[in-house]
């Protein structure tokens, strides 16, 4: 049931000058319903709904400045409804009315980006100031988001809620580009590094999407999803061709990683899992075991990134790698750089005594090409071979 004390349709969120903002009102007591539309109504354009997933549906229309709901409704929660909320809106402010408070509802909330909890009883005008408050500052995060993308920064979700509905839209869409690593030497390609591409928005690159797993606790889901689009594309290799796929190292404990179903499985002696050092290794026995497992299973493993992350040996004993990726770091400006050649020589001579390959990364001029490739090194990854594309595209040398 809805109930309207006027037409909004000419209405705009904002709340122009002279006209009175658009807020929603969710309560399932008709009788709370019409006492707060009634107080609310002389300031606000009211639209009063009586349960969640009818409010859902007028938020998606977009034309509110906040919501104001209850919590505890038959159906869909004035929580749920937060959620929702987001999903639609990262921004649009949802006050939560509650005649049952309590810490872990008001915990919840805010973990939800609520923008007040508010017990009752409370007295009108205070939430008459709020919800104008509310409609002010959504105002302003809206005018924030507009200047930030026009200076080409998708402004990130700020609450929970809002990242939730980012990130599973991001699972829901995202993609993968294939970068070849090529050898000089035999001028064929060796392998291709799986890279996840996201086309959501509000989490562009893939560390922003990396951080919303972590900071989502989604790390596992995230690693599963990439792992089986990365094995579905990757089945298709020819020649014998390698895949190289990024690992978080908390994946590595993912028994799903050794699934016997699994495609990835299934192509173990074709793939290498890179180890980033950019993220410290926990439960190191732990870790240190499963690589050997994995190795017993046909992975090949890889440390990524070196010369970024983390100092020190222990990537090294720990994952006992396969192969090396030199970070881009060290690679960029390296034949103008006396320390980055010594540090990267020294490296190729310690792969060379150790018996693991080395591939320098993110090369993009023939002068680093040609420096690394006279200290020895052979495999190369970057855009002067290649950028990463949707397709095996085979460099021409
Ligand atoms: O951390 P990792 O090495 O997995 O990151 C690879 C990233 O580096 C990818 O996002 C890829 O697009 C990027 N990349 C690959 N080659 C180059 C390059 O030559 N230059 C730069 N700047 N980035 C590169
Ligand atoms: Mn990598």
């Amino acid at each position: 049931m809805r109930m309207r004390n006027s037409s909004r349709s000419e209405h705009s969120e904002l709340g122009d000058a002279g006209r009175p903002p658009a807020i929603l009102v969710v309560d399932d007591e008709p009788g709370v319903l019409d006492m707060l539309s009634r107080a609310l109504g002389p300031t606000f354009e009211v639209t009063a709904s009586q349960d969640g997933a009818e409010a859902v549906r007028q938020v998606e229309k977009g034309t509110f400045a906040a919501v104001v709901s209850d919590i505890h409704m038959p159906g869909m929660s004035g929580i749920e409804l937060l959620r929702a909320v987001r999903e639609h809106d990262a921004d649009l402010p949802v006050l939560l009315v509650t005649g049952q408070p309590s810490w872990e509802g008001a915990a919840q909330a805010i973990e939800y980006g609520v923008f007040r909890y508010i017990p009752k009883p409370f007295d009108l005008p205070t939430l008459r100031q709020t919800v104008t408050q509310a409609t002010q500052l959504y105002r302003l995060a809206r005018l924030k988001r507009e200047a930030l993308s026009l200076g080409g920064i998708a402004a990130g979700p700020s609450d929970r809620a809002g990242l939730e509905a980012s990130f599973e839209r991001m699972l829901a869409s995202f993609g993968m580009a294939f970068q070849p690593i090529v050898s000089l030497s035999t001028k064929t390609v060796f392998g291709y590094e799986a890279l996840l591409r996201s086309s959501e928005p509000s989490l562009p690159h893939p560390t922003d999407v990396l951080e919303a797993a972590e900071r989502l606790g989604a790390t596992k889901r995230l690693g599963r999803a990439v792992r089986a689009f990365a094995a579905q594309r990757g089945s298709q290799l020819e020649h014998d061709w390698l895949l190289f796929v990024n690992l978080h190292p908390s994946e590595l404990l993912d028994p799903d990683l050794t699934d016997p179903s699994s495609l990835l499985m299934s192509m173990a002696s074709r793939v290498v899992l890179e180890i980033t050092e950019r993220a410290p290794l926990s439960s190191l026995e732990e870790v240190r075991e499963r690589c050997s497992e994995l190795r017993r299973l046909g992975f090949r493993i890889a440390v990524d990134d070196l010369g970024a992350g983390y100092a020190g040996l222990t990537s090294f004993a720990i994952l006992d790698p396969d192969i090396v990726k030199v970070d881009m770091n060290l690679v960029r400006g390296i034949e103008g750089s006396a320390i980055k050649r010594r540090l990267v020589s020294s490296v190729l001579s310690l792969c060379r005594e150790m018996d693991m390959l080395l591939v320098a990364e993110g090369v993009e001029t023939p002068a680093e090409r040609d420096v690394l490739a006279n200290m020895g090194c052979d495999l190369f990854q970057g855009f002067l071979f290649a950028r990463p594309a949707s397709s095996f595209y085979q460099p021409a040398f």
